[in-house]
């Protein structure tokens, strides 16, 4: 529990549910009786700065169709911005074509997610019913080897099946830039999925952030999928420079054997990783890599 001591009367009956959606404060819970009680968290909670996210396990107790959450079960994981918990796969969202592929945010989602310690990291790219973009084809280049990557279109609905294979049973969470198409590709996997889409504005070409909050919805009995707001940036300040090699999946061969201990595999003689440069990893990954480093470090220096 993040909750200690909250003594609760024990005439009043505690239920346990899952939160499923908030907005501004107020959650939704669905409970193991089957139903959905709205409330907000309890004093308390706030007090200890606890606030709720979406996929978290509380407890509630429950009043007519309202209820008041009275504790927070321990996360196995936790993204902050969007605010979501227990997350067992991230897919990376990004369109084929409008707007273009931006690979230095595409990275940093990566990154956040290999930080958050997410199991599964799947990138997707949407929108393939489009000409086949150079974007598409340099993701395709980049990341093959190192991530699943799945090529669909929610407009057509091609690839959509495999997508939804690889969610079976898990808790997805879509994340990326506003008007890829998160939305559309959740109402082709969710049944019945109504989530609001939105035209891609013309002059700044891209969405219009039409998805403002996060919500846990159900794919079939064990499989569930998060949409959230497209996020144009991604704050990686809070990482630690000394773990960011560890968030470069395909740098994990070679992070051990250095001729230092300590190696940053940047400028230090007898690196093993650098050797690697240019045949097992690509340039463009290992110069994100030391622009990334470069930039938290400097970071740090302000505070
Ligand atoms: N051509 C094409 N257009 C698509 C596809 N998927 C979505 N779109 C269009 O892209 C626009 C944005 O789609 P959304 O699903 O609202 O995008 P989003 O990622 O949820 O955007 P935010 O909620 O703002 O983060 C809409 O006009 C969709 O019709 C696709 O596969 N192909
Ligand atoms: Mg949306
Ligand atoms: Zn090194």
């Amino acid at each position: 529990m993040l909750t200690e001591n909250c003594p609760i009367q024990s005439t009043i009956d505690i239920m346990r549910g899952r939160i499923i959606k908030g907005v501004g404060g107020l959650y939704s819970v669905a409970c193991d009786d089957g139903k959905i009680y709205k409330g907000k968290a309890r004093g308390l909670l706030r007090k200890q700065g606890i606030k709720p996210a979406i996929d978290d396990y509380a407890e509630i107790t429950p009043d007519g169709e309202e209820c008041v959450i009275v504790s927070i079960h321990e996360r196995k994981n936790m993204l902050i911005r969007p605010k979501a918990a227990n997350i067992d796969c991230a897919v990376i969202v990004f369109a084929s074509a409008n707007p273009d592929i931006n690979f230095d945010l595409l990275d940093r989602f990566l990154i956040l997610a290999e930080s958050r310690s997410i199991e599964d990291i799947i990138i997707c790219i949407n929108k393939c019913d489009l000409e086949v973009s150079e974007g598409r084809k340099k993701a395709e280049r980049i990341y093959k080897g190192i991530y699943p990557v799945c090529f669909v279109s929610a407009e057509s609905g091609e690839g959509i099946d495999g997508l939804k294979s690889r969610l079976r049973g898990k808790v997805s969470v879509l994340a990326g830039p506003s008007g890829v198409g998160k939305s559309s590709i959740i109402n082709r996997i969710v049944p019945f999925g109504n989530m609001e889409t939105g035209e891609i504005s013309e002059k700044i070409r891209r969405g219009r952030h039409t998805t403002r909050h996060i919500e846990l919805l159900q794919i079939d009995s064990g499989s569930y999928i998060m949409d959230t707001p497209g996020f144009s940036s991604v704050d990686t300040d809070s990482l630690d420079p000394e773990s960011l090699p560890r968030f470069f999946r395909e740098f994990a061969p070679y992070l051990t054997g250095c001729y230092y201990r300590d190696c940053r595999h940047m400028e230090e003689p007898g690196c093993i990783l650098k050797e690697q440069v240019g045949t097992n990893i690509l340039t463009e990954r290992y110069e994100r890599y030391r622009r990334m480093y470069n930039e938290i470090k400097k970071g740090l220096k302000k505070y």
